[in-house]
């Protein structure tokens, strides 16, 4: 197992106030030979780690697929695996993902314990992750294939003590997600409930398909912003979306401890 050095990256930018734009690569849609064109957008606009997965991969790409992308450019892979055999050497780190907002036991333990011995012998660094469900009105690949309730999306409360009993759980960053292809992405409202009660990094994504969409979450209290479906369908879009993440950085300086007043 590698060392923190990503997930350094992503406490730091909590901490700092600067905020990550990912975008998600589903290695069943994506074709190889139009890849590049997603990486050039991607390098110009600064975006700063790639996603690769999905609920249901069919296609055995995914070696392939990281390989590829690692040629062509520099921005981290982090596996974000719809299940266990969505697993390689060849990417940086995975988010290992246990879904708190369900009571598949499967999923909260289950796969981890069979994945355990591979991801101790594998250079991945191994970033753990309570993942909560949001509902996006729609029923999404990953609610049928997990087969879990997500959150209902107005219950902010459920939301915020799930997020606070992952991180009292020591997982070290929540991962909010309408799931992709979401009617509704997960609102402002929640998002701004549920940062104000962690310490510890929070991940949006799904549905998320405007600029102007992926500003308000930042700003809201996201410290990640994921697209994946938006950019698949117009990989043009990037150059907005990371630019709209981005100009929510608000700019905090760390003060060392003992030194604070
Ligand atoms: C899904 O959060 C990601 O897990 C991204 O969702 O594909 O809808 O952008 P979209």
């Amino acid at each position: 197992m590698a060392d923190n050095q990503l997930y350094n990256q992503f406490l730091r930018a909590k901490q700092t106030g600067q905020k990550k734009f990912v975008v998600l690569i589903d290695p069943d849609k994506v074709r190889l030979g139009k890849i590049h064109k997603v990486l050039e957008y991607a390098m110009d606009a600064g975006v700063d780690y790639f996603f690769i997965g999905g609920s249901l991969v069919v296609n055995d790409m995914l070696d392939t697929l990281l390989k590829s992308i690692k040629e062509q450019c520099n921005i981290p892979l982090i596996l974000f695996p719809g299940n266990s055999f969505q697993l390689s050497y060849k990417a940086d780190g995975l988010l290992f993902l246990s879904l708190i907002s369900g009571r598949n036991a499967d999923l909260l333990i289950g796969k981890h314990v069979i994945t355990a011995p591979f991801l101790k012998m594998s250079p991945l660094e191994i970033i753990s992750t309570g993942y909560m469900l949001v509902d996006g009105g729609i029923m999404t690949s990953v609610q049928y294939m997990s087969n879990t309730s997500p959150i209902p999306a107005n219950k902010e409360d459920i939301a915020l003590c799930t997020a606070m009993a992952g991180e009292m759980l020591g997982l070290k960053q929540i991962y909010m997600d309408a799931g992709s292809g979401a009617r509704e992405p997960i609102s402002a409202s929640m998002i701004n409930t549920v940062s104000g009660g962690i310490n510890i990094p929070l991940i949006v994504g799904g549905g998320i398909r405007d600029p102007k969409k992926a500003a308000e979450n930042a700003k809201a209290g996201a410290d990640v912003i994921v697209v994946g479906n938006a950019i698949e369908k117009d990989p043009v879009l990037i150059t907005e979306m990371a630019a709209a993440v981005k100009e929510n950085c608000r700019s905090v300086t760390l003060v060392d401890e003992g030194h604070s007043h």
